[in-house]
């Protein structure tokens, strides 16, 4: 049978970082001059890591990258190539039945391509000519009929001319992958602390006392950071983690750059206290430690625990949240979080005896019908030590796509209220639309709904990225018209409209020269640090446009004229698009064009950092939770589907089948289970299971062919991978007041497999 477990002891970083990496440069690239590129990668002069968003340092060690950042530029630099005699050898039928993996492996797209349905195959099309047919069916169509999704890859000036395109045209139809990520982060921190993202930066992290980590796996998914972790451990800061696994890179880290540790047996172990919370147990977990720490301050007399002087003058709400701490049981804060109350006070007493805290999360704590709500609590936590707008304090939410941030600063929005459209009119001469667009979730509704005409995807997956899979792929290929601009095959480009162009772009890492001469791009880290990115690679094939360029095609082809968009000259000269950034958003980007080169870039500003707080009361506001004691139980033959990355993936792009950290090796069809979960409902190790939707709707789920693994895992929680398991997430199973689907608590039933 396919597929082997055995648990990983190593550290993560250490020698299995360097043979990953070394398997990956062999098979794709010659390894010579892929290291050099990688020599490049997050430094001045060079390009920005492909992968994940975390921050570039202004002095940047000499290898600046990890091991999957490595990865995804070496994804990038294959040899390999989807070339038009590759579609004519094969049918879009007969591409469907290929996996994730194997569709990317490909190679990069090549060739402009158009699908052609008499031959069910993609054939190569002129620019020209994609251009005009695209314009002229989206000039036919009502503006809100179209969809302009856009993955978090693409630059800042990419985003910004995109978002105009879509404007222009008449719509706030501007989904991105933020709406799966982030989104939470950028609906609950305006309301609490009035800034849309973190206020932590990379010299915060010099300054913090203490450190609490939620649902955020760093030794994956931003193992850059593993240096501002290790050096914070070397300055005996306690790093508390709140996680229902035990992630290795939570655990101890080997660093690869390091020759000294790679000899010896030096090995930093990151987490002074890990706490396996419970899926979605993570609110429960805040409250218990706020109870505490409300607890100690009731007796502490005049040594007080709570800072009173910065609740008193900074915030609101605070008696209304302590109530609601105080009037919560134990009892149920620990059936709730799945932790002890011994546990939850110890967490506590550390974020006590600390000056500065760091507070850091990801995907464990938005992807939950609670996570706004989360989010804010723990903010809440912060607030009650003044440690938001404080040297080495602050909230960290640890963002994805590298420019995925980036993107929202600069007009990529359904939400009008989050876009300077009065700015917009005034400089383009336009009236732009003023009704809220569709996110990923509403999209996916009006694409149900048969009310959408276009999709145009500038990046991404998007049909594998998103829930409800099954009932999605039909709704997509009954879109009249899908337009993907892409580097590499996947699904979204297999399954597709009944017209259909694939559109190859430039990647990062590429030369892109226009008529002005070389070309520089520029992004937005996790830490709102804004800098430049060259590309300086060979192009894939000469017949790729650069990302500027597709979006100006499309706009020329299908707006009349505006004598204030001079596309031609934007696509000539990036530093013009800059320009216009600048005009539009004078605040974070004025004099980009000389900022985004000073060492490891630019600060946009942020009110948060300085205690101001743009919030509807004037100040930071604590939130009150919902009672948790009123929640439903589910049945007892249901359990919570967290959806997971491994380390050996970059989202939907699935570089292999190993999960080298959780010791998963040859498959990605699994599912952890808690060993007495396993003998509840009668399993053993390797039996084969389907998973299918608890939630009755009428619609049917079902994911088979899982291969069961015990695993040290919460009961009643399971996990598997994301995006194999999306055809199990409901569309309506998303957070409140963010509609970032809930994908790390799926209710699921589990059944024998009837296909192995
Ligand atoms: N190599 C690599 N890097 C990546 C990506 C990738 O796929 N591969 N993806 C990029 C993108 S777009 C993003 S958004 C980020 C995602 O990075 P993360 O935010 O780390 O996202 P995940 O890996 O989905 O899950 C994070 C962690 O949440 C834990 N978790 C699940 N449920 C809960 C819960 O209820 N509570 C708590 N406390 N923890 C929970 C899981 O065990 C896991 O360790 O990474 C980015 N970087
Ligand atoms: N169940 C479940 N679902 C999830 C998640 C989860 O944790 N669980 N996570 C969610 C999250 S956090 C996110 S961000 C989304 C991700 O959703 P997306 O951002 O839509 O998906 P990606 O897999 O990042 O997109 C990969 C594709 O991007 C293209 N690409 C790569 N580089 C470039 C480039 O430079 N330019 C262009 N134009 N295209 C390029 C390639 O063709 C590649 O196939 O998925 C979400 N879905
Ligand atoms: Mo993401």
């Amino acid at each position: 049978m396919k597929g082997d477990f055995h648990p990983y002891t190593g550290p993560a970083g250490g020698w299995g970082s360097v043979k990953s990496l070394a398997v990956h440069s062999g098979r794709e690239v010659n390894t010579l001059s892929a290291g050099i590129t990688l020599m490049h990668q997050n430094k001045r002069h060079g390009y920005a890591c492909p992968s994940c968003a975390w921050a570039k340092p202004a002095r940047p060690h000499v290898f600046e990258y990890c091991e999957n950042g490595a990865k995804a530029t070496i994804w990038e630099l294959t040899h390999d190539r989807a070339t038009p005699e590759f579609f004519a050898g094969h049918t879009l039928r007969e591409l469907e039945a290929w996996d994730d993996h194997r569709l990317e492996a490909v190679g990069r797209l090549t060739h402009p391509l158009r699908y052609d349905a008499t031959t069910d195959r993609y054939l190569p099309v002129v620019w020209g000519d994609a251009f005009a047919e695209i314009g002229g069916r989206l000039h036919g169509f009502g503006a809100n009929s179209a969809i302009f999704y856009m993955s978090g890859r693409a630059s800042l000036e990419t985003a910004y001319m995109y978002q105009l395109l879509a404007r222009l045209y008449g719509t706030n139809n501007l989904p991105d992958s933020s709406n799966m990520c982030h989104e939470t982060t950028s609906v609950a921190l305006p309301q609490s602390i009035g800034v849309p993202v973190g206020t932590v930066t990379l010299d915060d992290f010099q300054h913090a006392d203490a450190i609490f980590f939620f649902g955020q796996n760093v030794g994956s998914n931003s193992p850059r950071m593993l240096h501002d972790l290790q050096d914070a451990r070397r300055r005996g800061v306690p790093i508390v983690t709140f996680n229902p696994l035990r992630e290795r890179g939570l655990e101890v880290f080997k660093n690869p750059q390091s020759p000294r540790e790679m000899l010896s047996g030096e090995q930093t172990s990151i987490s002074t206290q890990y706490h396996q919370v419970k899926a979605g147990g993570d609110s429960a977990a805040i409250i218990g430690m706020c109870k505490a720490l409300l607890a100690w301050d009731d007796e502490a007399g005049s040594a007080r625990v709570l800072d009173w002087g910065f609740i008193h003058e900074h915030t609101h709400g605070f008696d209304e949240f302590a109530g609601a701490v105080r009037a919560s049981d134990w009892a149920t804060l620990e059936r709730r979080s799945g932790l002890t109350r011994n546990a939850m006070e110890a967490a506590a007493h550390i974020y006590r005896r600390a000056d500065a805290v760091i507070g850091i999360y990801g995907m464990g704590l938005t992807q939950h019908v609670k996570g706004v709500e989360t989010v804010r609590l723990l903010v809440n936590l912060m607030l009650l030590r003044g440690n938001i707008g404080r040297p080495g304090a602050g909230i960290c939410p640890v963002r994805g796509h590298s420019n995925v941030q980036g993107q929202r600063t600069v007009g990529i929005s359904e939400k009008p209220k989050l876009v300077p459209l009065d700015r917009l009119a005034e400089q383009y001469q336009f009236g732009p639309p003023r009704e809220e667009g569709l996110n990923t979730v509403t999209g996916c509704e009006a694409m149900l709904a048969g009310r959408i005409n276009a999709f145009v995807g500038l990046g991404g997956n998007f049909i594998r990225a998103v829930p409800e899979r099954d009932a999605m792929e039909a709704a997509w290929r009954r879109l009249p018209l899908s337009v993907q601009v892409a580097t590499k095959l996947n699904r979204s480009h297999v399954v597709h409209g009944e017209t259909a162009f694939l559109l190859p772009c430039l990647g990062r890492t590429e030369r892109d020269v226009q008529a002005s001469g070389l070309q520089s791009v520029s992004m937005e880290d996790s830490t709102g640090c804004i800098h430049a990115s060259t590309g300086r690679r060979e192009p894939a094939s000469r017949h790729l446009l650069s990302e500027p360029a597709i979006v100006a095609g499309i706009a020329k082809a299908t707006l009349p004229r505006n004598p204030r968009v001079d596309w031609d000259s934007w696509v000539a000269d990036y530093a013009r698009v800059r320009d216009a950034i600048g005009a539009t958003y004078p605040n974070i980007f004025h004099a980009m064009n000389r900022r985004m080169w000073e060492p490891g870039g630019f600060h946009r500003p942020l009110a948060a950092r300085h205690r101001k707080w743009n919030t509807d009361t004037g100040r930071a506001n604590f939130v009150t939770p919902q009672p948790i004691d009123r929640e439903v139980a589910a049945p007892s033959d249901v359990v919570q589907l967290m959806t997971l990355r491994s380390n050996d993936q970059f989202n939907t792009t699935v570089y292999g089948y190993d999960d080298r950290f959780r010791g998963i090796h040859g498959t990605r069809m699994v599912v952890l289970m808690h060993p007495n979960d396993m003998a509840r409902f009668g399993l053993k190790e390797r039996d084969m299971v389907a998973l299918s939707s608890a939630v009755e709707d009428g619609r049917r789920r079902m994911v088979s062919g899982l291969m069961v693994v015990p695993y040290d895992i919460p009961e009643g929680n399971v996990g598997g991978y994301y995006p194999e398991c999306n055809a199990l997430i409901p569309l309506a199973h998303h957070a409140a007041g963010s509609h970032t689907p809930a994908a790390k608590a799926v209710p699921v039933r589990i059944l024998p497999s009837y296909s192995a």
